[in-house]
């Protein structure tokens, strides 16, 4: 979906026009892939507009700095407050915020030590991830022939630009052959996630999701979908090796994300999931988050933080 230019970036402490916040072409992250970075939602609710755990998508934008040894000169409460500003200033209703932090200008060479630490945060509009009919009737999916990097190769629990160089690969595969999105498997053959979504599998009552340690993002969405999944539908859920005939035996999947909130999968490598189209858990557990998230349901979770 091409982006729709909204009013102002801020940009390393300013807000520039959209047209204005530009880097130099020979900033680290340019050549070396130097970046971390945040996607949050903010919904449009009968209160005005909230952003969707704010504080939790930035501790997670530091953590993943803390990765990579950048140090990001603006404390997280006021980074929090930014993304608000952003929103405030652009007279959003409702929007996709993508704070972004990468080493700047200064110096070549793989070492970023001596690049600064810089960051963007900017807002636009962003509707259905895995296009307008994904969430009622599910798509279609298949297994990537890319897997996820090893744990000792890029750390998955960082949400770094360079990972994205993989979930492009196996995006463009499953698109081109037909597909909405590919499902990669770890480097041991486990199952692991989406280019931009964590994965659930339902079977015989049971949730599976893959644990940590198979080179998966800690969703945010994934870790909502599980409060609601065992404290609500008392659900057991197992974090586990998922081996991939797991999918095909499945009765239900579905995909998390900010961007894709919950989808459901109705096929892989066009082997029908379950009855093939949204199952009973998956719609379940879509339409609490959904009215959760858009403030139909009072915030038992305290996720939404208003805007103004
Ligand atoms: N795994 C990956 C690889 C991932 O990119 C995302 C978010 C998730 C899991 C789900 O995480 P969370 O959003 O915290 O529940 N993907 C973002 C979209 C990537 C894109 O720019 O395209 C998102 O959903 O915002």
């Amino acid at each position: 979906m091409p982006v729709q230019p909204t009013d102002l970036i801020w940009l390393n402490g300013e807000f520039v026009p959209w047209g204005e916040a530009k880097i130099h072409v020979l900033s680290h992250v340019i050549h070396y892939g130097t970046s971390v970075f945040e996607g949050i939602r903010c919904y449009e609710t009968p209160k005005g507009p909230m952003v969707l755990r704010l504080k939790d998508h930035i501790k997670r934008l530091f953590d993943s700095a803390k990765i990579y040894r950048m140090e990001i000169p603006w404390p997280q409460e006021d980074y929090c407050e930014l993304c608000l500003e952003v929103i405030r200033r652009n007279n959003m209703r409702q929007c996709y915020i993508r704070p972004v932090v990468y080493r700047g200008y200064g110096d070549v060479g793989v070492n970023p030590m001596p690049c600064p630490v810089e960051s963007a945060i900017a807002v636009w509009d962003w509707g259905a991830y895995l296009g307008p009919e994904a969430l009622a009737r599910g798509v279609d999916v298949m297994v990537s022939t890319w897997n996820r990097p090893s744990p000792n190769s890029l750390p998955a629990m960082a949400k770094a630009a360079a990972n994205y160089m993989n979930g492009q690969l196996i995006k463009m595969e499953a698109l081109q052959a037909g597909y909405a999105e590919g499902i990669a498997l770890d480097v041991n053959g486990y199952v692991s996630e989406g280019s931009g979504e964590n994965i659930f599998i339902i079977r015989n009552g049971v949730v599976y999701t893959p644990s940590l340690g198979h080179s998966v993002l800690p969703g945010i969405t994934r870790d909502g979908v599980l409060r609601i999944l065992e404290q609500e539908m008392h659900m057991t859920v197992r974090h586990q090796a998922i081996p991939r005939e797991m999918l095909y035996l499945a009765d239900e999947i579905f995909f998390t994300g900010t961007a894709a909130e919950v989808t459901p999968v109705a096929n892989v490598d066009r082997i029908q999931v379950g009855a093939g189209k949204r199952g009973p858990v998956t719609e379940a557990v879509q339409s609490r988050y959904l009215s959760l998230v858009k403030g139909a349901v009072e915030d038992t979770y305290g996720w939404l933080t208003p805007v103004r």
